[in-house]
């Protein structure tokens, strides 16, 4: 029985992205390694591994150039296969990074006509994406950032990306599509250096925005490992804050090329504290893998690459839980929660309570000397994860 704890289920959410496991191995060095796969022939995939959905951007569906009788026929055929495969579509997205007429940003980009383009395309995917069913739509600036500072005055480029996403948030009320946009960071790759290079510049954008409440993040585990930021900290403040709509997960060795490894593979341990965050809030999102399989591997490795995704999800799910109930580690969170009494500033400011707090004197060295214990608590946490507790 303990196997079925790690099936997925569609109950679990789990989503890959048309782009992921169709993902060919292609790299900088190297030509494709696998033959291409039709969408169709990817949705059956996906049905076949248990995911509960797939997401996808524009062009990984319709081709750039495709006609509108084309583009209907393609997206009609691809929604029955969906249906036939029992899979939703809970993301939409759109490419605004391979074409080369990206190659100065979108949004950004100094060309006039190149920001309406982007906009146009934007908007076409969003038709896509609705007509699918689709309620988030991501936004990934893959270009938009600099090789040079001599092109533009990136405080410029804030306010262009600003424009953009106000026209969006129009966009989807006038066409009523319900959305809820996703912006994701990332810090450098493909460009030198990204604008809004991590969550947390995008959180702090989202706020200037004129229908904030309609605009969240979409952290990626590698990105802000590139950053060398820690994944679990930028998801929580996003959390936090009401915005975390949507969430990239992969693995990636900090200080590399963006890896997009199998979730939980380069560092189980930043996983598990992810994952136990996850589950711990209940957050009732997509659980979106956007990685790749090895080059190594032939679509049988890429069945292995997307199940172990998965599967290692729902074993660090099944280890937050045991976390959770372990005697020992409830013991010292209680212990930690007892030092935590309310006391002259808990309730906010008041002139009494500051005159209060500014008289109290405070013996620092007892509160100092005696150890916090977080070894021991690190421990026990190793110990589950290692399979020994
Ligand atoms: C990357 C990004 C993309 C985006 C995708 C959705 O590093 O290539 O993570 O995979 O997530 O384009 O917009
Ligand atoms: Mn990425
Ligand atoms: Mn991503």
């Amino acid at each position: 029985m303990a196997d079925d704890l790690y099936t997925p289920r569609p109950e679990h959410k789990f989503t890959f992205g048309l782009w992921t496991v169709g993902n060919r191995g292609r790299d900088p060095f190297g030509e494709a390694v696998r033959p291409s796969l039709s969408p169709t022939d990817l949705v059956r995939l996906l049905a076949d591994v248990g995911a509960m959905g797939v997401n996808l951007h524009d062009n990984d569906l319709v081709p750039i150039d495709a006609t509108p009788p084309e583009r209907d026929q393609i997206v009609g055929n691809f929604k029955k296969a969906c249906e036939e495969a029992g899979l939703k579509v809970p993301m939409a997205t759109v490419n605004l990074f391979y074409d080369p007429v990206f190659r100065d940003g979108a949004f950004t980009a100094n060309d006039s006509d190149v920001r309406a383009y982007a906009l146009q395309k934007t908007m076409r995917a969003m038709d896509i994406g609705a007509e699918l069913g689709a309620k988030i739509f991501v936004l990934w600036g893959g270009r938009e950032g600099t090789e040079t500072d001599a092109c533009r005055r990136p405080d410029e480029a804030v306010k262009r990306f600003r424009e953009a996403v106000n026209y969006l948030c129009e966009y989807s009320l006038d066409r009523g599509y319900g959305y809820r946009f996703a912006l994701e960071a990332k810090p450098n790759e493909p460009r030198a250096d990204i604008y809004f290079p991590t969550t947390g510049a995008y959180l702090a954008l989202i706020e200037t925005l004129d229908h904030s409440d309609m605009v969240g993040v979409n952290p990626e585990v590698a990105h802000e490992h590139m950053a060398g930021l820690n994944m679990m900290h930028s998801v929580a403040q996003a959390w936090e804050a009401g915005k975390l709509f949507h969430i990239d997960l992969n693995d990636q060795i900090p200080g590399r090329y963006d890896q997009d490894l199998r979730f939980g593979s380069a560092n189980p341990r930043t996983a598990f504290w992810l994952v136990k965050f996850l589950e711990d809030v209940s957050y009732d999102g997509s659980r979106h893998f956007d990685a790749h399989a090895y080059r190594t591997e032939d679509y049988e490795g890429v069945k292995d690459f997307a199940r172990g995704c998965m599967r290692t999800y729902l074993i660090l799910k099944e280890k937050a839980a045991r976390w959770n109930a372990d005697p020992e580690i409830r013991a010292m969170l209680a212990e930690i929660q007892e030092k935590n009494a309310p006391n002259e500033y808990a309730g906010g400011y008041s002139a009494e309570g500051a005159a209060s707090l500014l008289a109290q004197s405070f013996d620092r060295s007892r509160v100092a000397s005696a150890g916090l214990r977080y070894e021991r608590l690190d421990q026990l946490t190793i110990d589950i994860l290692l399979g020994v507790r």
